[in-house]
């Protein structure tokens, strides 16, 4: 029989993606790009899709654990025959006569005890791309004695990010390359000579499974038992760098952190972003307690038990929900938000959409008020180009992008998502409404990925389809507007000589006072109102 593994594909960069539902079982029969499970990262769940079609023999990851893209997810057993494979896919030619194994392991089995391992060149992996990437961090030094597992240098190209972990314990005798290299799949960056390999580390615990010796039989083991994801219990790696992967290091690099004075909570005293944002929120809270009142310091809502009030169920929040929460929670304390109201005549908009119902059908689509919008932002933004800005440089300079990819908050059971929607000034409305359809449904089946909510210059949320006349939206920081829209309703409007019936949008815009005076926030209302009212105005 044929065993396929599957992997985790690229996630878009995301980093240390938490496996929160396992969608199958061993036994299982599935079938290609079934979910087999589901990863949450900070920005989206998605679901790992099968590779292959057959039977689950082995499921290798857990509920709870952290995986990265081409971590290992599950065994598949193809039902196709098995080509006549050689024992192993040996590394080197340094097996004259290896025994047989019986049932191969499906990943590359850990170097035996007690064995010396010769100076070996590492090179750059497979890293899911023929193009060369940047080589951003080098961990290690010449003379550092490392670890299995311990990083090497750090890769980054503009999807994701990975480290190169050392393929056995050894000492740096040299390194090929330098930080800013441009390195491809099998380029050479660092000589390892290999260190006696002993077979348990005295300090460290023996592993969960014991692993048979090289030489013991052939153990009929249970079909490759013994892969567990490598998450190896050692000390922090040598020589005090600092041990965190690339998402991490630019999160501190913008928030100003020296990563040194982070402690890492992860395997092997990793700094994860968890830790980041715990030591932000502690130096953040530090000059509070100094302080007898007012200043930054925020102080604690108190915890009440509610229990003592009557019947209470308390459940865990999602990986996703905190994350927005903690997202909300910094725009709102960073940004000196202004929201300004207004509505707009949609009663011309509305006639035309009712008369496109018709052709929506026939295209297989649904048009709603939303791709309208979202063209009469993008003109907006382009004549009212500092709402397409963010602040760079601590304050000192905008960064003006040049695209308008809008964010579209999508309501889910799973929590709150916002999908980018890229170029929309550079598509019709017909596309644009398909776009917002695909986007919603992608959202809704947890089928994001987090390229797919990276870049966006401004947001549009609406609560149109659901109800309400207005309401506050916060910023998507580092962004600096945002639109909200409710629902339309019917209104006598004045006109001159007496009231008429206006079916009336109202929308509220939320902006970054820091970068946005009220004059800009007008300008860009006034003309937002102006566009829907005349929507023959957007292809102008
Ligand atoms: N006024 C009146 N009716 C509206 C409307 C508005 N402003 N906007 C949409 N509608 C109507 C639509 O035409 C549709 O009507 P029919 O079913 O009769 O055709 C219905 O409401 C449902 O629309 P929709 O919500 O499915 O579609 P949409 O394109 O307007 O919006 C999406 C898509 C993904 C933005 C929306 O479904 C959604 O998730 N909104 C919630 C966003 C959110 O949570 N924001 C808050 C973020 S802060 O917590």
């Amino acid at each position: 029989m044929a065993k396929q593994q599957v992997t985790v594909p690229d996630i878009g960069g995301a980093e240390g993606a938490e496996v929160i539902e396992l969608l199958v079982a061993v036994g299982d029969a599935v079938e290609v790009d079934q979910g087999l499970c589901v990863l949450e990262s900070d920005k989206a769940s998605m679901e790992i899709p099968s590779s292959a079609a057959g039977v689950i023999v082995e499921i290798l990851v857990a509920e709870g654990q952290e995986l990265a893209e081409g971590a290992p997810v599950a065994v598949i057993d193809t039902g196709a025959e098995a080509e006549a494979e050689p024992a192993e896919p040996a590394p080197a030619d340094t097996q004259p006569d290896a025994a047989p194994t019986a049932e191969p392991a499906a990943v590359p089995a850990a170097a035996p005890a007690a064995t010396e391992v010769a100076s070996e060149v590492v090179p750059v992996p497979d890293i899911g791309t023929d193009d060369a990437v940047e080589l951003i961090e080098i961990a290690v030094s010449v003379g550092d004695d490392v670890s299995e597992g311990d990083s090497l240098v750090v890769l980054e190209s503009d999807k994701a990010s990975m480290e190169v972990p050392a393929p056995f314990a050894g000492e740096v005798v040299e390194i090929r390359v330098n930080e800013g290299d441009q390195v491809k799949q099998g380029d050479e960056l660092v000589v390892l000579k290999g260190a006696q390999v002993v077979a348990a580390p005295a300090s460290a615990p023996a592993p969960a499974q014991e692993e048979a010796p090289a030489e013991s039989p052939a153990a009929p083991a249970p079909v490759a038992a013994a892969v567990p994801p490598a998450t190896p219990a050692v000390a922090p790696a040598a020589g005090g760098s600092v041990y965190a992967g690339p998402a991490v290091r630019k999160l501190a690099r913008e928030f100003g952190v020296p990563l040194g004075e982070v402690t890492g909570t992860g395997p092997r005293g990793r700094v994860l972003k968890e830790d980041l944002h715990s030591f932000v929120q502690q130096r953040l809270k530090a000059p509070a307690a100094a302080s007898t009142s007012g200043g930054a310091g925020i102080p604690d809502i108190p915890e009440v038990d509610f229990g003592q009030f009557g019947e209470v169920e308390t459940t865990a929040r999602s990986k996703m929900d905190k994350v927005t929460a903690s997202n909300m929670q910094r725009s709102w304390l960073n940004v000196p938000h202004v929201t300004q109201y207004d509505d707009a005549d949609i009663t011309d908009l509305e006639a035309f959409r009712a008369s496109m119902k018709a052709e929506a059908e026939r295209r297989g689509t649904k048009l709603t008020p939303m791709p309208f919008i979202l063209k009469a932002c993008a003109v907006a933004l382009r004549d009212n180009p500092k709402f397409c800005s963010s602040l760079a440089d601590g304050g000192e300079s905008l960064v003006y992008k040049k695209y308008m990819h809008i964010g579209m908050a999508v309501d889910t059971p799973a929590g709150l998502v916002v999908p980018v929607i890229r170029d929309v000034d550079k598509k019709s409305i017909w596309e644009l409404s398909e776009e917002v359809l695909a986007m919603a449904a992608k959202a809704r089946d947890r089928k994001l990925r987090p390229v797919d909510m990276q870049g966006g210059c401004f947001t549009v949320s609406s609560l149109g389809g659901i109800g309400g006349t207005g309401f506050t939206p916060i910023v998507n920081a580092p962004e600096v507007g945002i639109l909200g829209v409710s629902r339309a309703d019917m209104k006598p409007v004045w006109n001159g000589s007496e009231f008429a019936p206006r079916k009336m949008l109202p929308l509220s815009l939320s902006y970054d006072h820091r970068v946005i005076n009220g004059g800009d926030g007008g300008r860009f209302m006034s003309q937002l109102v102006s566009l829907l009212g005349d929507i023959r105005q957007i292809i102008m």
